[in-house]
């Protein structure tokens, strides 16, 4: 029998209010399968002792990566493409719909998340001082200005690119700073779906069961 897409994340991540339970990347793919119904596994790699095998396949020792028959890919933007190419429900299948997918969810990866994730680092040890607040706030600015004009950012309906880009911005820390209102409803439209939950709710469990 064929193996499900296997999503690989952590056995274990550190829990409580700080830790990063409900934010691992892992929840990217896990949403993109849910959305698509696509059949999938979840498997852990250590997350305290990290091996060579785990290496090997992803070369930063990070996760997620994913399996898809003898196909193993990492990156969460490289797995949520490879996932988009297995239905329409997350990409379009027009050349004009698969482009605006395709340069939104890069401009999640390289445009926003880039910048908030740096500003996010910074913030816990300058805090209201963070010298990259401003640079945040353009992109933010910027992205509010597109998502006051539609409802989502790419064909005219939800696609892998909003999942990729809510996922970025709905960062707790980051949500408290963004002044947009439009943007607080954007991520509160895109993370109410039913897949979402269900893939919180599975990243939520396989990470409780790792405390046993
Ligand atoms: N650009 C990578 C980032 C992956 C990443 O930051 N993964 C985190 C978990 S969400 C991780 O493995 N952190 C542990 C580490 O960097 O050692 C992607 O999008 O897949």
């Amino acid at each position: 029998m064929t193996e499900p897409l296997t999503i690989w994340t952590y056995d274990w991540v550190p829990g409580g209010k700080s830790g990063p339970r409900g934010h691992v990347r892992d929840i990217r793919l896990r949403w993109a399968c849910e959305e698509a119904g696509l059949a999938y596994q979840v498997k852990s790699v250590p997350f305290k002792d990290r091996g060579e095998e785990h290496f090997a396949r992803q070369p930063f020792g990070q996760i997620p990566f994913l399996t898809d028959g003898d196909i193993t890919l990492f990156e969460s933007g490289a797995c949520l493409l490879h996932l988009a190419k297995k239905s329409e429900k997350l990409m379009p299948r027009d050349a004009k719909g698969e482009a605006e997918v395709l340069e939104w969810t890069i401009a999640g990866l390289n445009s926003m998340e880039m910048v908030t994730v740096s500003w996010w680092f910074v913030s816990l040890s300058e805090g209201a001082d963070n010298p990259l607040k401003d640079w945040m706030l353009q992109r933010l600015k910027h992205l509010n200005a597109v998502l006051s004009e539609r409802e989502w950012l790419a064909a005219g309906r939800f696609t892998v690119a909003d999942l990729l880009m809510a996922d970025v911005l709905r960062v707790p820390r980051l949500r408290a700073a963004n002044p947009y209102p439009v943007l607080e409803t954007y991520i509160e439209r895109t993370c109410a779906r039913p897949a979402f939950k269900r893939a919180f709710d599975g990243q939520m469990a396989h990470f409780a069961l790792g405390d046993a």
